[in-house]
């Protein structure tokens, strides 16, 4: 079928164990796309859109009872337990393989198997990583069109004897008590089934992009990491680069594609998104840490997505677009969601296929509705997007949704201090989220659901950059979530994160100083640029240099509570935890009690 022998073979095996009634290459074709597109609309599982309103674009829905990640039917399938972690679900690989084997056997009967070859990363570039999925989903075809770089000129650039990852996906019969998303990084395969969710399903992304990579990068001396990447762009027409993690619902997207406040508009800065989710990061020539963004799209989340919170995303989802579980506008083939504008559509369908009147006050669009949209139709996107070597990184930042805790913004002391940042994030849940507001989730870099092995060695390996790269990115941490006492966002957020991006270039190129707090270096007042910032907080109360000191306060008893949070989140992770962190831990503690 292939010039791949091991491919070849792969394929023979699978098709066994499947029996699908045909097979179909992906070649990577503007006519195969059509044509999968005109034949999903036939079976009715994408539906096209007003084609003069959203050009290329469709909707699609899900199961009702599919329409997010699903950690606990997540799992890595090492040797060793131990090299999963105790933060990961783990079973052996035979018995990953024993459990999904009858899932799949003959699950493929009466359909096609789709092989759609794809590459992570640039075609071709020595720090791209190729793989093949294997499903019986158009829909998973052509998101994969859009999120990844797919077909004939991948399995060129794989060669006769070239390697890939492996990935299998059917959704079976979409029995959700037999959904499960396994990973085999010894073998460089995943097994993904009873699900057409995107996350479970689009295996370049979440499994191969992290799960599957971060594994390889510990091995390989890289890193591949939950982080946005953009550029931002000074007046004089340089462009320095910042990597960003923060865990789901804290605007990663919206950071990503920012548009800058007037004030530094009309001066002539800009910001280049590169990527809104994943980067692979490694050491360049110049010893300085490059980071590429190993997608071709976004699979953003729809609600709350408008011309104010990010125009550039709303814009990239007017053509090319697939859209899933959000509104139908039946009048005239459009789509809506919560959070777009305020005109609900008067006739509409909503996520589950019913009828839908926004007076009813249930959610017309899934809270986790999403648009897969390609990256070069994003008004910003950088035009290092496809350069294979990545770009240079100045800064890291790490974030969460915190009430009080964390400032808006500070430098950590050196790399290890960083590190230690980076694994102490967290973000606590609000009223919108299902569980009690006010717990604290710890999710360290944002990549808990997402790294492949052992998470105490995951830090390590962060730790472990130190030794081999000599001019390492400076790191920060941010909080655009500061509240007041009425419980009211003090920081306007959005662009006017722009403000806090330049005061980190500044620190990245020592042109400003700071003051050294328990936790780290935090702005002197007057070098946050807030002029022209016109943010009303509450009754009247326009945001002003008062409340900027208030939210760059290290709240030292908020910090002394959360120890004992990082101490027993430490204790989950187990004894892997570098020895380095808790020396960080005592550190922190004794700057604190001073
Ligand atoms: C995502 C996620 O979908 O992080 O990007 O959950
Ligand atoms: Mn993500």
């Amino acid at each position: 079928m292939t010039q791949n022998k091991k491919l070849n073979a792969w394929i023979k095996e699978m098709v066994e164990l499947n029996a699908p009634d045909n097979v179909v290459l992906i070649n990577g074709s503007a006519e195969q796309e059509a044509q999968l597109r005109e034949e999903s609309c036939k079976i009715g599982e994408i539906f096209k859109l007003n084609q003069e309103k959203l050009p290329n674009c469709y909707l699609h829905r899900t199961a009702v009872n599919d329409v997010a990640r699903v950690e606990h039917r997540t799992f890595i399938c090492t040797s060793k337990k131990e090299d999963a972690g105790a933060t990961n679900n783990w079973m052996s690989p035979a018995d990953g393989y024993d459990l999904l084997k009858p899932l799949f056997k003959n699950s493929y009967k009466g359909k096609t198997m789709y092989v759609i070859p794809f590459s992570m990363g640039v075609v071709g570039s020595e720090f791209s990583k190729i793989g093949v999925e294997l499903t019986d989903s158009i829909y998973v075809v052509l998101n994969m069109y859009i999120m990844t770089r797919v077909g004939d000129a991948v399995l060129e650039a794989l060669g006769p004897d070239g390697d890939f990852v492996k990935g299998l996906h059917s959704r079976a019969n979409m029995d959700e008590n037999n959904r499960y998303i396994v990973h085999f990084p010894e073998d460089n395969t995943i097994w993904s089934v009873n699900s057409g969710y995107g996350g479970n399903v689009l295996l370049g992304k979440k499994c191969f992009a992290l799960r599957i990579a971060s594994y390889l990068g510990r091995n390989e001396g890289w890193m591949a990491e939950h982080m946005l990447i953009l550029g931002l762009e000074n007046p004089k027409g340089e462009v320095k680069y910042i990597a960003a993690a923060f865990p789901s619902a804290c605007g990663k997207t919206n950071l990503a594609m920012l548009i800058p406040p007037d004030l530094y508009t009309k001066k002539g800065y800009k910001v280049w998104c590169v990527g809104d989710d994943i980067a692979w990061i490694r050491k360049g020539p110049d010893g300085r840490l490059w980071a590429m963004n190993p997608e071709n799209g976004f699979f953003g989340v729809a609600p709350g997505t408008n011309d104010k919170s990010n125009p550039n995303a709303l814009e990239s989802t007017k053509r090319d677009t697939i859209f899933t579980n959000v509104v139908h506008n039946t009048d005239d083939d459009t789509v809506w969601w919560e959070g777009l504008d305020k005109n609900p559509p008067k006739n509409a369908v909503d996520w589950k296929g019913n009828k839908w009147d926004s007076a009813s006050g249930e959610k017309g669009a899934h809270p986790n509705s999403r648009f897969t949209s390609l990256a070069k139709n994003c008004p910003c996107i950088s035009s290092e997007f496809e350069n294979p070597q990545g770009v240079p990184l100045s800064a890291i930042v790490f974030g969460g949704r915190r009430a009080k805790t964390a400032p808006l913004v500070y430098q950590s002391f050196d790399w290890a201090h960083g590190t230690f940042v980076g694994s102490i994030m967290a973000s606590e849940t609000t009223a919108a989220a299902m569980s009690a507001v006010g717990v604290v989730r710890r999710d360290p870099m944002a990549m808990l659901p997402f790294c492949g092995y052992n998470m105490g060695d995951y830090l390590r390996h962060w730790l472990d950059m130190e030794k081999s790269v000599p001019n390492l990115p400076k790191i920060f941490n941010v909080n655009w979530f500061r509240l007041n006492d009425n419980g009211k966002f003090v920081w306007p957020g959005f662009g006017e994160n722009f403000r806090v991006l330049d005061w980190i270039i500044d620190r990245c190129e020592d042109k400003v100083d700071a003051v050294e707090t328990a936790i780290g270096y935090i702005p002197k007042i007057e070098d946050i640029n807030i002029s022209e910032l016109d943010y009303e907080i509450e009754n009247g109360h326009k945001f002003g240099i008062e409340d900027l000191k208030d939210i760059l306060t290290v709240e030292k008893d908020y910090w002394i509570e959360d120890i004992k949070g990082i101490e027993e989140f430490y204790a989950t992770i187990g004894d892997t935890v570098p020895a380095e962190l808790h020396k960080q831990l005592d550190a922190l503690k004794a700057r604190l009690s001073k």
